[in-house]
């Protein structure tokens, strides 16, 4: 029997075909995945057509992170060219979880899978950039992928120069200028950084740095779906500030920041 590790994108079809029967909607057109903190951003989309749990899809296993979601959502937005057809995902599967990296990317494959061009992932985050603000969006320009784990398995050698959509990015400056851009460490966890490690991280160009985001990243661009990465910074990374870092803190700013988060979504969206 093939199941998510044995056939991983296999069960990503599957999963599509499910989700187009639980929406009657053949295709979706971009997806999007709320990381913690985001996931009352999603309400300024609008009123969803279905909402269903995430469990509902093939291949997907029970979130465990409090402040992580687990549900599924579908709405027809009215966009410039028409009516965009968006599935989003409230929470994901980390790779700290111990499952592998199959379920942390099942949710983009199976959007793909469904027809979606672009996606666009969204987390909290640590700053490492001395620049940045709690309560700062930044869009994610490039990577370091710290865990060395690739979605990937094969002879699949896929090309990472522009990973992260240069023609979006360049859509979303121009509705904010004040966008900031940086590089996204990936971190396992689910402990963070020492101050040692976030040293190391800024020397190599880091300007984030998070559990999660660059998996999916890459399993979507392999498919052959345009990615967005926007982090939310949620607290300064380890030694940068002195403070200790808690995930209590981490979610209230996230929550503190979702209308506004909300707002550049919504804005996301029109422009794809
Ligand atoms: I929110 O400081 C959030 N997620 N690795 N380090 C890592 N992940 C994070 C951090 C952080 N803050």
């Amino acid at each position: 029997m093939s199941d998510l590790y044995s056939d991983p994108v296999g069960m990503a079809v599957t999963a599509a075909a499910e989700l187009a029967r639980l929406t009657g909607k053949e295709k979706h057109d971009v997806a999007l995945v709320m990381g913690s903190g985001w996931i009352s951003a999603a309400d300024a989309l609008g009123t969803p057509t279905h909402e269903f749990s995430i469990t509902d899809l093939p291949g997907f296993p029970a979130p465990t992170v409090a402040g992580h979601g687990g549900k599924v959502r579908s709405y027809d937005l009215q966009g410039i060219n028409g009516t965009i057809r968006a599935l989003v995902f409230l929470g994901r599967t980390h790779l700290y979880e111990g499952k592998g990296v199959e379920p942390v990317v099942h949710g983009v494959r199976t959007a793909v899978k469904a027809g979606c061009k672009a996606v666009v992932l969204t987390n909290a985050c640590g700053g490492i950039n001395r620049d940045y603000i709690v309560g700062q969006p930044v869009l994610i320009r490039d990577h370091l992928s710290l865990t060395g784990i690739s979605p990937l398995i094969g002879a699949d050698f896929v090309d990472l120069t522009d990973l992260y959509s240069k023609r979006i990015r360049a859509l979303l400056k121009s509705e904010d200028p004040s966008l900031a851009e940086g590089v996204y460490a990936h971190w396992r966890g689910p402990s963070y950084e020492t101050p040692a490690e976030i040293s190391m991280m800024r020397i190599m160009g880091a300007d984030l740095v998070g559990m999660s985001t660059v998996p999916e990243a890459v399993a979507a661009h392999a498919l052959g779906a345009e990615v967005v990465g926007i982090s939310l910074v949620t607290n300064a990374a380890a030694g940068v500030t002195g403070e200790k870092l808690s995930h209590e803190e981490v979610m209230a700013a996230g929550k503190a920041a979702a209308g506004k988060m909300g707002e550049l979504l919504s804005k996301v969206l029109h422009k794809i």
